[in-house]
């Protein structure tokens, strides 16, 4: 048999350490998951007050321990106070140069403390939006806390985008305070964020005030808005230290996160306290199987909601050690990572399937320098997995004894729906085996209908019942959230996530990527159509259609076929401006791979762009069908074209 067919176990050991080893679990959520749920939201979490109902469901919308208050940052700090938590490392940080800093939970609680009166200070209140523009540092985290302490919303944005897409989102999110740093380092290179947030403020904003991070010493070239701008340190060095955590609703908003959307205009998704909480506490705990002795890392960036849940929610509500690194897997070396494991004995590690693809094609001397013994648990997130990826993983990282989870979740859902439980599951490489306990999926066909087990058919994926940490809605935009959360299936009042599934003779998912116009490119989602927009708004192009193509390391290229206005000609040099352009619009991680100049692109005759052929042509494929075309020599002359000039 290919090990590519073998299923895993864990090992004996560590079934028997692990945090759920019965797999009773299951039965017991499904026969009742409201009551599971509510049994997990009173374990693990504290409230100061009881909820009087579980779940009010009135499809799409729903609430959870309604009438239940609690903080989310006294749940991640303060309740780990009083025993032998207190100075244990909440934080371990080294930067991309090499500085680090470490913070107790007894260091990070006072910190948090001081930036909420500091944003009391700055006329901040509850429901007040603030938008965080930061590298992953402390000081992200901390801005995170401190919101959630007073009950502010934050909305991270992700330190890679564009000055237009940080206007934009504050824009949306009508976000009073923006904290950010004078930069970031990424590859030894400084990322100025501090100019592209000026730049992002420029003419009309709803910022009233800036907090600035000094993270690069870069004071001299940062230019400070004076009654505007506000250095961190300063404002720190004389705030208070004591602040009392505000006790909010359950149903209290915590934060919104941008995502792509098809239609291009980003998505608000709206995340609440008490749901999301015990969403991310219970799934920590039980799918990485946290300890109070492991060193946990999740290498997703803040500005992921991975980096939300779990960088920060998930593992703090469990008063983890949580390992946290700035820059970039190579540099200086491509041991970087490796390396940081042995010196910080991580035993926890969660990544994503670009990154295991960049290692395994950097080759297996760069981890073989290493020590990773501690590592005991490993974890990948953001697209489908590749079997030999995650063989890979296996053997030249877990040393074949850790248990894979491959976990499948949207920024939607807040917190892990399908993943093995590691002291229970055989994994079989590439399938994120099955929904957590509480959590009811299917794979169904286009009307619904659930599919056989073990046909080749590629499925729908759905969610058949409300969850804790679902999104509520999408902020400022419920008839967005109905339509594309809840349109698909609205007599059976499923939710739609957009992938494709199947499931196989056991009844294990696997899940077979997006089936609408997201890209996932390096595990970031992508609209095709923010890209085409970009690209439209460049003087030189007439019309653009954008597709993601397979690519070995990223998952998928972005591909752009791009026609030019008249009299404009084909030059590399265009090609390259055009790259920049969209760079520079949205943010480097949408820059195109390739750009095709077509004199035409192929359409129906009601004159939709044909996306699937164009992915065939770029994917050197035979055409699919090209009856429905209005003009079928358009496409043929593009594939020839792709072959020669890629
Ligand atoms: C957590 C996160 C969500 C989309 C999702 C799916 C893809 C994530 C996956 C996976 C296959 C996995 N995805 N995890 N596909 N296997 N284990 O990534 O959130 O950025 O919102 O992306 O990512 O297509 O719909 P987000």
């Amino acid at each position: 048999m290919a090990d590519t067919q073998k299923t895993f176990s864990p090992t004996a050991d560590f079934s028997a350490q692990a945090n759920i080893n019965d797999q009773s679990v299951y039965a017991e959520a499904a026969a009742d998951p409201q009551a599971w749920w509510a049994n997990q939201a009173q374990t693990l979490l504290d409230w100061t007050k009881p909820w009087d109902t579980v779940c009010e469901w009135n499809p799409p919308h729903a609430k959870w321990f309604v009438g239940g208050q609690l903080n989310v940052a006294a749940n991640c700090l303060d309740r780990h106070l009083t025993g032998a938590r207190r100075n244990k490392a909440a934080l371990i940080f080294e930067g991309e140069p090499g500085d680090t800093r470490v913070l107790t939970y007894w260091d990070l609680h006072r910190e948090v403390c001081k930036l909420s009166n500091v944003l009391l200070s700055l006329n901040i209140v509850k429901g007040d939006r603030v938008t965080i523009y930061l590298p992953t540092a402390p000081e992200a985290v901390i801005s995170m806390l401190a919101c959630a302490r007073i009950g502010a919303v934050h909305t991270v944005v992700f330190g890679g985008f564009s000055a237009d897409s940080l206007r934009e989102r504050i824009s949306d999110s009508q976000s009073k305070l923006l904290i950010t740093a004078d930069g970031g380092w990424r590859r030894g290179n400084k990322v100025t964020l501090k100019d592209t947030a000026d730049a992002a403020l420029e003419g009309e904003t709803t910022i009233e005030k800036v907090i600035v991070v000094n993270r690069t010493d870069d004071a001299k070239h940062v230019h400070m808005k004076q009654g505007r701008d506000f250095w961190w340190h300063r404002l720190m060095e004389e705030a208070d230290i004591k602040h009392e955590a505000l006790p909010m609703d359950a149903e209290d908003p915590l934060y919104i996160l941008y995502t792509s959307g098809s239609t291009g205009k980003p998505k608000g998704i709206l995340h609440t306290s008490g749901g999301y909480l015990t969403g991310v506490a219970a799934t920590t705990k039980y799918i990485f199987d946290i300890k109070d002795s492991d060193v946990y890392w999740c290498t997703a960036d803040v500005g992921w909601v991975t980096g939300h849940s779990y960088v920060v929610y998930g593992p703090l509500a469990n008063g983890a050690t949580v390992f946290l690194y700035e820059g970039a897997p190579d540099w200086p070396q491509r041991d970087r990572f490796w390396s940081l494991i042995e010196k910080y004995g991580v035993t926890i590690m969660y990544t994503a399937p670009t990154a295991i693809r960049a290692f395994m094609k950097w080759g297996t001397e760069w981890p073989a320098k290493h020590d990773l013994s501690t590592l005991r648990l490993l974890g990948s997130v953001g697209e489908p997995i590749n079997p030999e990826a995650w063989l890979w993983y296996n053997t030249h990282i877990g040393g074949g004894k850790c248990p894979i989870v491959d976990t499948w979740w949207q920024t939607e859902t807040g917190a892990i729906m399908i993943s093995p439980l590691p002291g229970l599951s055989a994994t079989k490489p590439a399938s994120a085996s099955r929904p957590f306990p509480g959590i009811a999926a299917e794979v169904v066909d286009e009307a619904g209908n659930p599919l056989p087990h073990g046909t080749d058919q590629t499925g729908i994926l759905v969610l058949t019942q409300p969850w804790p940490s679902m999104l509520r809605t999408l902020w400022r935009d419920d008839e967005r959230y109905k339509s594309v959360y809840w349109s698909k299936f609205a007599d059976k009042g499923y939710y739609f996530p957009g992938d494709g599934a199947r499931r196989d003779e056991e009844g294990d998912y696997w899940l077979l990527g997006r089936v609408d116009d997201i890209m996932l490119v390096a595990g970031h989602n992508i609209s095709t159509m923010e890209v085409e927009s970009a690209l439209v708004d460049h003087p030189a192009v007439a019309e653009a259609a954008v597709i993601g193509r397979t690519h070995e390391i990223k998952g998928q290229a972005i591909a752009a076929f791009v026609t030019l206005k008249d009299g404009v000609g084909h030059t590399s040099e265009l090609a390259g401006q055009l790259k920049d352009h969209v760079a520079k619009k949205i943010g480097a991680i949408s820059r195109p791979d390739d750009i095709l100049f077509s004199a035409e692109l192929p359409k129906t005759r009601s004159g939709k762009i044909m996306r699937r052929l164009l992915r065939d042509i770029a994917e050197g494929r035979a055409l699919g069908d090209t009856s429905t075309l209005a003009d079928p020599s358009v496409v043929a002359g593009l594939k020839e074209k792709y072959s020669e000039e890629s």
